[in-house]
């Protein structure tokens, strides 16, 4: 309990392998469909942040991409507390692996809450095995096994976490969904409607590029390149008479609304840039490099 007057504010970072359900935990935790949750690897491509808030607790949850592609060693250091999610189908493995034990060690500082998730592949009874399992290799400050799409260990972490967030005074301001602009939130959303319309492959191989954001009479009015990666990936996105491209502006705009609380007009142009990924102008341009 936070002693009157004061608030609980801070950072809970959470880092994991690919596809071992991060951002699908971002979502629940804070409440908000922010990060894109697809079954594929390295869906995440940038750290994304979404602020859960109450009258007495704030904390900034920050869903990060895999550890086996990138590792943003500052951020989780500068973090009051680490979530590694583990995916509970191949624990045994995991926590073999030198990614994540060269992450646990080089952490040490940072109470670290390993999260077993896919918990609902296995009975309640064996539950408790994954907490064997996991305290027998490793310390740890606490071990909740959760389920993020379906809700089940979510509000268990949500306060195993605020357990290690300061009463330190308010961080953010009132009303602070994200550390983002608008612009970058919207990109993500129109990453999320890639993935849910188009095979995964071809949605992980487009870069959105927001060519002008711009307010127009209350409304913000939004224009995007949606760069493929193969020619022949172009009439996919577009489809028969561009119903397909509608479709994922229909679905974009809507999120983005609901994300930034505003109306948006959203204008979708589907370019070709050959083998983006692999050209490194190209990643840095679209802003995955640094
Ligand atoms: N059944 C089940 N599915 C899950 C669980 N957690 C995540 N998923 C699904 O697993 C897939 C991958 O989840 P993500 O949240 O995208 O995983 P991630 O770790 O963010 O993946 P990257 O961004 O690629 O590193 C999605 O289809 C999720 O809906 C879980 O606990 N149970
Ligand atoms: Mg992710």
């Amino acid at each position: 309990m936070s002693e009157p007057g004061k608030i609980r504010s801070g950072y809970a970072a959470i880092a994991g392998s690919a596809n071992s359900g991060k951002s699908a935990l971002i979502n629940a935790l804070s409440c908000r469909n922010i990060s894109p949750s697809y079954n594929y690897r390295g869906t995440t491509r940038i750290s994304i942040s979404s602020i859960y808030m109450t009258e007495t607790e704030q904390v900034c949850f920050i869903d990060t991409p895999p550890l086996d592609y990138y590792e943003d060693e500052e951020l989780f250091r500068n973090s009051d507390v680490i979530c590694l999610t583990l995916n509970s189908t191949e624990l045994s493995t995991k926590l073999k692996s030198p990614v994540l034990r060269n992450f646990i060690n080089r952490n040490r500082k940072t109470p670290i809450i390993f999260v077993p998730t896919f918990i609902d592949y296995f009975p309640a009874e064996l539950h408790g095995a994954f907490t064997n399992q996991i305290s027998m290799s490793v310390n740890y400050q606490e071990i909740v096994p959760v389920c993020a799409p379906c809700g089940q260990g979510v509000s268990r972490l949500r306060s195993a976490i605020l357990k290690y967030i300061p009463e330190r005074g308010k961080l953010f301001p009132d009303g602070c969904t994200s550390l983002h602009s608008e612009r970058f939130l919207v990109s993500e959303q129109i990453r999320i409607s890639l993935f849910s319309v188009l095979p995964a492959e071809i949605a992980a191989t487009i870069a959105v590029q927001i060519e002008e954001f711009s307010i127009r009479d209350q409304k913000r009015y939004v224009r995007a390149n949606l760069h493929v990666a193969r020619h022949s990936n172009k009439g996919v996105v577009i489809g028969r008479k561009g119903a397909m491209l509608q479709d994922i502006a229909d679905l974009a705009s809507k999120g983005a609304s609901r994300m930034i609380e505003r109306p948006l007009y959203l204008d979708l142009w589907v370019k070709v840039r050959e083998s983006w990924p692999e050209n490194r102008d190209d990643l840095i341009e679209f802003g995955y490099l640094f």
